[in-house]
């Protein structure tokens, strides 16, 4: 079942098309000059997924203030139909990621319907012991796989084991722990003692965690602690991984490092040691803004998108990163940021693609820093977009998934059956 109709697909597609077959053709031999097959990049880029988060489809919101939009989701059913909005019309976004307990459902096998009806998976499941749940016993204002009272910790993990079972029945592999555990005063806590707190709590997690399913850490270096998080960046990610085993990878969230860290070398070394896990995918200017990818500095993105395409095509060992989008949408359409959004990372990913590796590695041995830095250039110069939108064409989605989004008129009628709700509320994570 498809929520837009294939006709107003067919109908946008059919005033773009005879443009996007001329400028694909004229892409096609610049590529070959240069040696590449542009049909081939156009199948991997088609064979390119990435997760859409289930809270990424509301509207965020700062510390703030939240303003929210028309007809946004009112639980995870509607929620997963906006998903399947941005899947029919990029086919980038084959997977949602649910937050527990903000998707808690009652009727867990109607959820995997609704799924299975709109074409849609389970990525990997994340939990919340970030912030209070109704009813719950244990407050997590002062942490909670780190706390300092054994029941808080207990609590935690318990939510933790919970989200398994849930992802279990869903069909999800994958756990992913965020905490906002730290200080905000130096002498608050023992650095020591929490971090042992945390990791006993993690293993315990681990415990339950099936054969084929992967457990996620992911780091962050403040906020809502603003002297010291519990895991705070990607040596201490590691250090997790390594001690839980070999189901437990590092994820990293681009948002999440102090600015002009070199992340794609944080993800090179990653990958070196078989611990990237995946990602979450956002852009920044001054801190974790959870800005729309590749919004403010696309090269970045680039640049990470280059050390995975060449994990891919050297087949490090235990290389399968899970990709996810991880970003909050305060001044536009969520459904329209997330689309671009997918967009940006098939085209960050088309790019790294273009990189000519044989050239590079050359000049690397050359030392010839000029036509290395070059080589990374050309190929992320290149406007990759035909083979991009020629890939959602070919796969029955929109040239122009923004445009054919408008033109479906979808937010205007999810509008007129969903009530405005509250604003008022912050936060986002
Ligand atoms: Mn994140």
């Amino acid at each position: 079942m498809n929520i837009i109709s294939k006709d107003v697909i067919a109908a946008e597609n059919a005033k773009q098309a005879h443009a996007l077959a001329s400028d694909y053709a004229h892409l096609g031999e610049q590529l070959a000059r240069r040696g590449i097959d542009i049909d081939a990049v156009k199948r991997r880029v088609a064979n390119y997924a990435v997760a859409v988060p289930s809270w990424g489809v509301g509207t965020g919101g700062t510390r703030f203030a939240r303003f929210p939009g028309e007809g946004e989701p009112r639980n995870i059913f509607d929620k997963l139909e906006d998903c399947a909005v941005i899947h029919e019309l990029t086919r980038a976004t084959p997977t949602v990621s649910l937050h527990i307990p903000w998707d808690k459902v009652s009727d867990l096998s109607a959820l995997k319907e609704k799924g299975a009806a709109l074409g849609l998976g389970f990525d990997a499941m994340n939990s919340n012991t970030f912030s209070d749940a109704p009813q719950q016993e244990h407050s997590y204002k002062y942490g909670s796989l780190s706390h300092a009272n054994a029941a808080t910790r207990r609590q935690a993990i318990e939510h933790n084991i919970e989200c398994i079972e849930i992802g279990r029945k869903l069909g999800s592999k994958a756990l992913t722990v965020w905490i906002g555990d730290g200080t905000n005063f130096p002498g608050q806590a023992d650095f020591t003692r929490s971090f042992e707190r945390y990791l006993e709590a993690m293993k315990a997690i681990y415990k339950h965690l099936p054969d084929d399913w992967r457990i996620f850490s992911e780091h962050k270096m403040y906020e809502p602690a603003f002297y010291s998080t519990v895991v705070q960046d990607w040596g201490t990610n590691y250090l997790i991984a390594k001690e839980l085993g070999d189901k437990a990878y590092c994820l990293v969230d681009l948002g999440h490092h102090a600015p002009n860290v070199n992340i794609e070398m944080i993800v090179a070394r990653l990958i070196q040691f078989g611990k990237l896990g995946g990602f979450h995918f956002n852009d920044s200017k001054y801190g974790d803004d959870d800005l729309d990818t590749g919004s403010i500095d696309p090269y970045r993105l680039f640049l990470v998108f280059n050390e995975l395409v060449n994990a891919e095509e050297r087949k490090a060992e235990g290389f399968a990163p899970a990709h996810m989008l991880d970003q909050s949408h305060n001044v536009t359409d969520p459904i329209e940021s997330l689309m671009r959004s997918a967009t940006e990372v098939c085209r960050a990913y088309a790019q790294g693609l273009l990189v000519d590796r044989a050239a590079l590695a050359g000049y690397q041995e050359e030392h010839d820093a000029l036509m290395a830095s070059e080589t990374l250039k050309t190929a992320f110069r290149t406007d990759v977009e035909p083979i991009l939108a020629m890939a959602r064409h070919e796969g029955g989605g929109a040239i122009d998934p923004v445009a054919t989004y408008r033109a479906a008129g979808y937010r205007a009628k999810v509008a007129a059956d969903r009530p405005a709700v509250a604003g008022g509320s912050g936060g986002i994570v």
